[in-house]
């Protein structure tokens, strides 16, 4: 018998790329069910080469639902999360609500699978954020080699991890730079098209953003408690993918030779890093893709044992839609055992 599962903020970016990643890596689900808020009750979805009529959260009976992955916001999962889970749905939710709970496991498979067996203490699974997921994939492997000590980290965030409005807002943004018509702003506090914006998230009182906290306190819960993590998150004028230039500091030696054959072997990571005009990846190239890219290796000489390195995936999915569902696939295989 295979799973019922139920995606919840369906209509949404992320909601959208749950659907299409079920559907791609076949999930073993005998039924997957479209939900979203009451306003877009009714509204259709497509999964696969069907398409899922949405039903309203509000009245939806969880009975019979093994997993429900949810890409709802912050305060819906906070109100909803904890009822789906005590009708004995497991929740794997994509929100900042749960991700610091210390009874909820914060899950990037290729990183710390083995976490996940503490889900039953509260029936919820926290997916990090866009950002640390395809950070934190990329740091595993260099970790286990030579002990990562300190990493300052400057991100340049898509509009996709704002929402679908944002993307509008660059798209009439830009239009309007043709055609000369004014600019409009209702998402960002300053213009976005032919900008870049040192915002990510909210202000917090030490003067970093909730953006960057939330990757210090999430590498730590899911990487190591020791890493010293230092970030400016970035809003650029892209529409999906996130880019990361990263400095990191080891306890040990390592060369850019040894870094570039472990991020090789490493899973969910392609190395493209060739010493020549094009030889990286960019946002663009690595929207609908599984992988976290990784390029401009090098030694940071400015350290004693430092290098320097370019990350980028798609923010959509490694760090949003795909890091949930390689979640369902982990806990379905290891604890559910329903697998046709
Ligand atoms: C972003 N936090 O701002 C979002 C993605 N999860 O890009």
């Amino acid at each position: 018998m295979g799973l019922k599962v139920a995606v919840i903020g369906a209509t949404g970016n992320v909601g959208h790329e749950m659907l299409n990643i079920l559907d791609e890596r076949q999930f073993p689900a005998t039924e997957v069910v479209a939900i979203a808020s009451r306003r877009s009750q009714g509204k259709d979805v497509s999964f696969g080469d069907k398409t899922l009529k949405c039903q309203a959260l509000e009245n939806y009976d969880f009975t019979g639902t093994d997993i429900a992955i949810m890409s709802a916001g912050g305060s819906v999962s906070k109100e909803w999360s904890p009822k789906i889970a005590a009708k004995g749905a497991v929740v794997i939710d994509n929100s900042s609500v749960w991700r610091t709970d210390p009874d909820v496991p914060l899950i990037v498979p290729e990183v710390n699978a083995d976490a996940l067996a503490g889900y039953t203490k509260k029936n919820i699974i926290a997916n990090p954020n866009c950002s640390t997921a395809q950070l934190l994939v990329a740091l595993k492997p260099l970790h286990d080699l030579a002990q990562i000590e300190r990493v300052i980290v400057s991100t340049y965030q898509s509009v996709s991890g704002t929402g679908k409005d944002a993307m509008d807002e660059l798209f009439n943004q830009t239009r309007a730079v043709y055609v000369n018509d004014p600019i409009e702003r209702n998402i960002y506090p300053k213009q976005i098209a032919f900008n870049v914006i040192p915002h990510g998230g909210d202000f917090m009182e030490d003067g970093y953003t909730t953006e960057e906290w939330k990757m210090t306190v999430e590498t730590k819960k899911i990487l190591d408690p020791k890493i010293k993590l230092t970030a400016t998150s970035v809003r650029v004028p892209v529409f999906v993918g996130h880019g990361e230039a990263v400095n990191i500091e080891f306890a040990k030696p390592i060369t850019d030779d040894e870094a570039r054959d472990a991020l090789r072997e490493a899973p969910g990571i392609l190395v493209v890093d060739k010493r020549e005009d094009g030889g990286y990846v960019t946002p663009v190239e690595c929207v609908g893709d599984y992988a976290t890219f990784v390029s401009r290796i090098r030694v940071d000489p400015t350290v004693e044992n430092g290098l320097a390195l370019w990350v980028v995936s798609d923010n959509l999915r490694k760090g949003a839609a795909l890091n949930a569902v390689q979640i369902a696939e982990l806990l379905n295989t290891k604890y559910l055992s329903k697998a046709a």
